[in-house]
């Protein structure tokens, strides 16, 4: 494989930028382009886990200096990639990370493409599929909850969890396959009996997997959470309350916020897209009605919906209407300006999650209202980091449980001559299994991975 590098630490200025460079001319381009100090000594005649202080030159350009620097030597196969590699710390900036990057392409490497470095440990073996995947949801992780369940799956534990899967498959594959030899006598009760139970304990397996991607979904993609209601119920005021700064504009004129407005907060360690949107009514100005629809539309795609209603208004048939459209299981009414004289109608809120407040007291503070968001997302802030899976691993193990449901029918029937028939399910599931962790892929899903992830990683 030829040798690639790259920048791998950010544009922009800093105190230093790190170059990489890995392939089996990784040391001999070193040499060309570093002179250490010492000059005694070449990096290629250094061991593994030492480095070198010295200077970046141009050998063409009559022995430029381009950076002062150091060097990190990497011997295969002890690297990120499995393969000799040379990591060139020089200062920050984009100037010196450029230069440096340049005279190493124009002494032999060849620029990476993103995620060209990960992709190399996967196809070298050092890690799989699944933990590729983690080192980009780690670098994309925008939360503590997020971060801690990358890690968890770079450290393999989701991988161990899908490998289990696969090889109960293979397990019960292979048993069904032995009764083949059974077709001059009756096959053992106890044998169908023992099929029929491990391809139901591989079906729960596979269940307890896919039930983890709500939560992966959340951490991964951030929480969505809506705030509606009718004009001037104090939606805007419980969004500034909740970033802890006035974004939104808030006035008493009904139909202020008229654009949906969205800003990234972190509650218990999790991301959240909180949004404020316009209060819902018929308007004869299109601008706020294209307000009202963009909130209809957000609304429907939310994870949490939190609706603020007036307490001091008797509540009418429009109200009642927003809160019976809304999922129970998903959404909390906060019954606003309970300062106020109290006119409110409760028995339209059913059994709602309420939260009754004053968005406007100071003294009232917001602990009710994240703790009872937090509660229904049905994450325990206070849970062991674990690792969930992501809408890739979902579209697979969704089709994988689908055959094994198939193939639990047909062992059911205990028609011998039906076991061939549940043996192919189960045999394409495996298939799919593989392609989780990429014991079996194609070139098409390492492109669609990895183009995904940042040059330099
Ligand atoms: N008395 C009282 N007024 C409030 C309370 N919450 C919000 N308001 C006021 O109600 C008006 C509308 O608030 P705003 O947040 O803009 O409502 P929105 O239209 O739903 O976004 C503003 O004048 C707020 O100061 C509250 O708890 N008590
Ligand atoms: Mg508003």
């Amino acid at each position: 494989m030829k040798t690639i590098a790259a920048i791998a630490t950010p544009p922009g200025q800093g105190g230093i930028s790190i170059i990489r460079i890995a392939g089996d001319e990784a040391l001999d381009i070193a040499d060309k382009i570093f002179k250490p100090i010492n000059r005694n000594i070449k990096p290629s005649q250094k061991e593994h886990g030492t480095f070198l202080y010295g200077h970046v030159i141009n050998p063409t350009l009559e022995a430029q200096t381009v950076d002062e620097a150091i060097v990190l030597i990497y011997r295969a196969p002890n690297s990120y990639t499995k393969e000799d590699t040379v990591e060139i710390q020089g200062h920050g900036g984009i100037v010196c990370a450029e230069r440096i990057l340049q005279t190493a392409i124009e002494n032999g490497a060849s620029p990476a493409a993103p995620g060209e470095f990960t992709k190399r440990a996967f196809l070298n073996g050092r890690i799989d599929l699944v933990q590729a995947e983690a080192v980009m949801d780690l670098i994309n992780a925008d939360s503590k909850k997020a971060a801690n369940a990358a890690i968890e799956q770079l450290d393999g534990h989701l991988s161990e969890n899908f490998n289990k899967v696969y090889d109960d498959l293979m397990d019960v594959a292979t048993n069904i396959e032995a009764t083949f030899d059974f077709v001059e006598h009756e096959l053992p009760e106890s044998v169908m009996l023992g099929i029929i139970k491990s391809v139901e304990k591989v079906k729960l397996e596979t269940k307890e997997l896919i039930d983890t991607w709500n939560e992966g979904h959340l951490l991964r993609d951030g929480v969505l959470l809506v705030i509606s209601g009718k004009p001037n119920a104090g939606k805007s005021t419980l969004f500034n309350r909740m970033l802890g700064f006035e974004r939104a504009i808030v006035t008493n004129v009904a139909g202020t916020t008229r654009d949906t407005i969205e800003e990234k907060i972190i509650i218990s360690g999790i991301s959240f897209r909180l949004v404020d949107t316009a209060g819902i009514r018929e308007s004869d100005c299109h601008i706020e009605q294209e307000g009202v629809s963009r909130a209809l539309s957000i609304i429907d795609r939310a994870d949490i919906n939190i609706y603020v209603t007036d307490s001091s208004e008797p509540g009418n048939q429009d109200i009642k209407d927003h809160i019976d459209a809304l999922p129970k299981d998903k959404s909390i009414i906060i019954l606003n300006k309970i300062d106020k004289k109290q006119l409110f109608d409760k028995s339209i809120l059913n059994d709602f999650v309420v939260i009754e407040t004053s968005l406007t007291a100071p003294e009232k503070n917001l602990g009710n209202i994240t703790a009872a968001i937090v509660t229904m997302l049905g994450i325990n802030p206070n849970s062991q980091p674990h690792a969930v899976i992501s809408s890739r691993h979902k579209n697979i193990l969704q089709k994988i449980f689908r055959l094994i449901n198939e193939a639990e029918e047909l062992v059911q029937l205990e028609d011998e001559s039906q076991l061939i028939f549940a043996a192919g399910q189960l045999r394409e599931a495996i298939e799919l299994a593989g392609e989780i962790t990429g014991k079996t892929y194609h070139k098409s899903l390492l492109d669609n991975i990895f183009s995904r992830f940042c040059i330099g990683k």
